[in-house]
């Protein structure tokens, strides 16, 4: 793996191409002087996943909004650790799901602590859509999306998750895992997640967190989450409250969040993001900024626990950084597939 000052080239989805050439085109540090339209950024190893969906919208003119939920609907459609119906479930064996959008207009729609519902992003879309509310939750969040159409689903975990949740039981502790999808290890029954690579290849991920910015210069954001697996029944994290797994301003910029939500709830994450970009800030040093601030709260008890900020500004300018190594984001800006990053950390050691 090539090292760079800022972040980090893990991986490119298509062939193979010379490292510094790629770091040099991705290397946004300096000034740009023309916006980078279209262009959308996501959590994780997720080139070929949830970039292709979003670009294929991008590509042919269409809006942030539709390519932020395009992508999400794949990875809620995919069977992995964090997202969707096959993620982890929580203490009781069942799967809750958390979900926001926001589009270029400050409209919002969030959905938490639903159950049996295939896609939570577009339940919180159509809630932003047609309800007078920006949130729904549980049971009413269910009928809600039953009432508009949605299917319910069995509620049966994933045979991964079952697995997983089995193992779990023999010791019943809710203990966090930094990084979890990548440090997953199939072969020890300890770990919590699903498998470290999924079917096509890819890494396995946590929160989905995504970013666009489309050819009209519009920017939008999503984020879909099954939250911490093995959570107390009823917890929520950041990853469906707006300004803290999720802020889009499309004067100034969008930014999403990974990690322990508890953590970027405490100091409404991504709405500090974007308030340090229309400082002026490029967004790898908003994403900085507003790590430090959480580090400072406590730094004995953060590095205990993960949390990593991806942003985008207006410009097309994007950045990440997180608390522990291991935080990776995806870059799609061009129909050459995109390439994957490792984000620079406060902690050097995971
Ligand atoms: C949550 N932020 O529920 C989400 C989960 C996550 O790493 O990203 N875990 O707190």
């Amino acid at each position: 793996m090539t090292h760079t000052s800022r972040r980090k080239f893990i991986m490119q989805s298509a062939a193979l191409i010379p490292a510094v050439s790629l770091i040099a085109s991705c290397d946004n540090s300096s000034e740009i002087k023309n916006t980078t339209a279209p262009i959308v950024i996501s959590t994780w190893d997720s080139v070929s996943t949830v970039n292709k969906a979003s670009w294929e919208v991008l590509r042919n003119k269409g809006r942030a909004l539709d390519a932020v939920e395009k992508g999400a609907i794949v990875v809620e459609n995919s069977i992995n650790c964090c997202v969707g119906l096959g993620g982890n479930p929580d203490r009781d064996g069942k799967v809750t799901l958390d979900a926001c959008i926001m589009d270029d207009k400050f409209n919002c729609g969030s959905v938490a602590f639903l159950q049996k519902i295939k896609n939570p992003i577009s339940v919180a879309r159509k809630i932003m859509e047609s309800s007078p509310h920006v949130m729904l939750v549980g049971e009413g969040a269910y009928k809600f999306a039953l009432e508009n159409g949605f299917e319910e689903e069995s509620g049966q975990l994933s045979v991964e998750a079952e697995k997983t949740y089995k193992n779990w039981l023999t010791k019943s502790e809710y203990k966090p895992q930094k990084n979890i999808e990548r440090s997953q290890n199939t072969l020890d029954p300890n770990h919590q997640a699903a498998p470290k690579k999924l079917e096509d290849g890819s890494f396995n991920h946590d929160t989905m967190g995504i970013l666009a910015l489309d050819a009209e210069k519009n920017l939008s954001g999503s984020c879909t989450t099954s939250g911490m697996g093995f959570k107390m029944h009823g917890r929520v994290g950041d990853s469906p409250i707006i300004g803290s797994g999720l802020y889009v301003d499309n004067e100034i910029g969008a930014a999403t969040s990974s990690g322990q939500g508890e953590e970027v709830i405490r100091i409404c994450g991504t709405h500090l993001v974007v308030e340090f970009m229309r400082n002026g800030l490029h967004p790898t040093e908003a994403c900085k900024k507003a790590i430090e601030r959480l580090v400072n709260i406590n730094p004995v008890k953060a590095k205990e626990f993960q949390v990593g900020f991806l942003a985008l500004n207006k410009k097309g300018e994007y950045g990440a950084y997180a608390i522990a190594p291991g935080f990776t984001y995806s870059v799609t800006k061009a129909d050459d597939g995109g390439a994957t990053f490792e984000a620079d950390s406060y902690f050097t050691k995971g």
